[in-house]
């Protein structure tokens, strides 16, 4: 995919015959004794992650993105530093966290959101993210069940410790090993977290699991 940008540049030539050869490629505008003539280039437009690479939910995007082969402009947000509370990143997503994609001026928080999006916009099918109603209901109920169970028990359990110094809570572990079982649950008999094939609820539960793995 790509797009037309518009570069600008100041060249003295004769705006008649540039006008005639190229109609329709051309824009100008001739300010005092400079032509000015705008040439439309065929470039890919940017598409910025606001991310961490310690974050799974940004790396669930990473993954989708890299599959799909969408190039991403990586914008480090530095958290500790508070870049997500600055003005301008509020104004893009007034709920102060990453992953953020600003996909040319379109922008969208939540990843599990971003990455429908990326397979839904860029994919060349919808494997990823299949459009059949029931296996995408499928792959939704993995998501949901990642931002409701799994991935927010890990992070009732873990970052309590490491970002709030609190002692850990056996009653938090236990919901968190409860979540992994169901986890297999879904996982008996099959390769996939959802359905027959690869799919983006497998980007964002690997990352959810990796993160805790680590942790
Ligand atoms: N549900 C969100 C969660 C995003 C999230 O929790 N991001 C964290 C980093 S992993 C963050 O930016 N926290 C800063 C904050 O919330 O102020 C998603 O999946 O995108």
């Amino acid at each position: 995919m790509g797009s037309f940008t518009m570069i600008h540049i100041s060249i003295d030539i004769n705006i008649t015959k540039a006008l005639e050869s190229s109609k329709d490629r051309i824009h100008y505008s001739k300010p005092d004794s400079l032509l000015f003539v705008w040439l439309p280039v065929f470039a890919a437009m940017p598409r910025d992650l606001y991310y961490l690479p310690t974050s799974a939910p940004c790396r669930s995007v990473l993954l989708t993105a890299k599959a799909v082969g969408v190039d991403l402009n990586l914008v480090h947000t530095d958290l500790v530093q508070g870049a997500h509370l600055k003005p301008d990143f509020l104004k893009m997503n007034p709920q102060h966290c990453i992953p953020v994609l600003n996909d040319n001026g379109f922008v969208l928080s939540e990843s599990r959101a971003i990455c429908s999006y990326l397979v839904d916009q860029y994919a060349k099918d919808d494997s990823l993210y299949p459009k059949d109603p029931k296996k995408r209901a499928l792959v939704n109920q993995r998501l949901y069940f990642d931002i409701g169970t799994l991935y927010q028990r890990f992070v009732d359990y873990y970052l309590s410790i490491i970002y709030l110094g609190q002692a850990p809570d056996p009653a938090r572990f236990s919901k968190l090993e409860e979540a992994f079982q169901l986890l297999d649950k879904f996982l008996e008999g099959q390769t996939w977290a959802a359905g027959d094939n690869l799919t983006i609820a497998d980007f964002d539960l690997v990352t959810s699991v990796s993160s805790a793995e680590v942790s």
